[in-house]
This record gives structure tokens, sequence and C-alpha cells, in this order.
């Protein structure tokens, strides 16, 4: 069995934090021993109390390590220093690394499948909201239709195969592929801000081709949300749309 990590960028997620612990808590015991399942959260420089929080997790029981940024750097560089931090706790190329939102409305159960999934050979494992048995709960038709209109731009122009839902932060990683891409990319792995960072992610791993992309439905809880989405529209909107510029010739250049 693999190991698996889960790396969770957070910025002010205190009140996420303990619900989705608990959550995660009730998955690891499903999970076989041999798992040694760890969950690492970046604290990307909060002014709530996520750094307690999770400290207090830790002496509780729940298996977790704290990252801190000193300042907040913005979800890019969390993710990639979550990245980071899930290699050094890798033992094995053939180990799981998963990144999801902070703020409990990905629900931990969907691992189950995407590691069943990595287990088949997959490379990376994408929680879809437009798989059937996909749902939303709870979120605002504004941003469905900016989700909804960022997959058909991102279909048309770029179009990876396996791919339906490019921006959803929810995946799977084979660590291997998280190596190979810090490996190669550097820090340039992520270099746009606002949220066009995890397409962007997407984009530069596909980049480097001969990889097995699939999908998997899932429940988005955003109804579990406490306080307002961290979304910077401008910035993300200007940022998606330099990456699809960046990206086009690169990606459609591939054998
Ligand atoms: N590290 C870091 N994480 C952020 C920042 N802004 C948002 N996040 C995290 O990114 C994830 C997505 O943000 P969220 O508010 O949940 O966006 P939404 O669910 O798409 O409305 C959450 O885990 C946040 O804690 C930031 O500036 N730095
Ligand atoms: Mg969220």
């Amino acid at each position: 069995m693999p190991r698996l990590i889960v790396a969770l960028p957070a910025y002010n997620e205190a009140r996420g934090l303990p619900p989705l612990f608990r959550e995660f808590e009730r998955l690891f015991r499903r999970l076989p021993a041999s798992a040694d399942p760890i969950i690492v959260v970046v604290d990307d420089g909060s002014t709530d109390r996520t750094a307690p929080v999770v400290r207090l997790a830790a002496e509780k029981g729940v298996p977790v390590r704290l990252v801190q940024h000193p300042q907040n750097r913005g979800l890019g560089e969390a993710i990639k220093t979550g990245l980071r931090a899930a290699l050094e706790e890798a033992r094995d190329d053939g180990d799981v690394v998963v990144c999801m939102d902070a703020d409990n409305t990905h629900p931990p159960a969907t691992v189950v499948p995407m590691l069943e999934h990595i287990a088949e050979g997959a490379d990376m494992v994408i929680a879809s909201r437009y798989r059937r048995g996909s749902r939303q709960v709870g979120v605002p038709l504004f941003r469905r239709a900016l989700s909804f209109g960022a997959r058909i731009v991102f279909m048309l122009m770029l179009r990876i195969p396996g791919v339906r839902d490019y921006t959803c932060g929810f995946r799977a990683y084979r660590a291997g592929l998280v190596r190979r891409a810090l490996e190669e990319y550097g820090n340039d792995l992520i270099t746009r801000n606002g949220f066009a960072c995890t397409d962007q992610l997407l984009v530069n791993m596909a980049a480097l081709g001969h990889l097995r992309i699939e999908e998997v439905p899932f429940i988005l809880r955003y109804d579990r949300k406490h306080g307002a989405s961290k979304l910077h529209l401008g910035v993300t909107v200007m940022e998606t749309l330099r990456l699809l510029w960046e990206a086009r010739g690169r990606l459609r250049s591939r054998p």
C-alpha cells in the first residue's frame, strides 16, 4: 500500500480545519495501517487561529504536520510549499499526494476512489464537478457559471485528454509525478497569481507528456463553508488568460 500524504494550503481556515480533520480521521481508520497517512497543513501567514488549531489536533493524535509561511504569500506559493513538504514525507515514487482546499468543502471520502485509480495506473486523478454523479451543493450561481465558463474555454483552447474540470484544486498525484514536475520546472512550476495557480499546475504537469490523467466525480459541499471565498476575481481571470495564452503553443506542439 502506498503512503497517503494530504497537502492542505490554508489561509485563515481555523473553522474549516477541525471538522475536516475529523472526517480524515474517519477515512484513515478505513485504510490499512501500511497507508501510514499524514496531513501537511501549509499555514500561509494566517491571522486567525489556524496554527494553534493544527498544533492542538497534532497533540490529540491527528497525524498532521504544520508548515508555516511567516507572511501571506498566496495560494500558488502555498501549494508549492505543500508539494515539497509532501515529497519529504514520501518514501517511494508510488506514494500518493492529495492536494485540496482546507475549507471543508472537499469531502475526504473522495480520496478512496482516487487511490483506486492511482493503484490502477493513473498518474493524476482530478475530483471533477463534471462527471456522472458529481454535485455542487450551495455554490452561488455566479461561481458555477465562472467555473463552467473556464471549463469551456480550457476545452476549446487546450483540451487535455481525460480532463473536464481544469480549475478544481482537489487532485491526487503520484509522488513520482510531483518529483518530476518540481525537478523539471523548479520554482516556475507555479508562477500565476490568484486561483489560476491550480490550472497552471495542471497544464505544466500535462506538458511533461505521457501522463494518465483521470477524473472521479465528487460532491462539492460549498454549503459547509464558513466565511467568504478568498477568490480574487480580477486577478484570477487575468492570470488565467495569461496562462492560456502561454500554454496554447506549448501543449499543441506536444506529440
Ligand atoms: N495559502 C493560501 N491559501 C489560500 C489563499 N487564499 C485562499 N487559500 C486557500 O485556497 C483554498 C481555496 O480558497 P477558498 O476560499 O476555499 O476558495 P473557494 O472555495 O474556491 O471559494 C482554501 O484552502 C484557502 O485556505 C492564500 O492567500 N494563501
Ligand atoms: Mg474552497
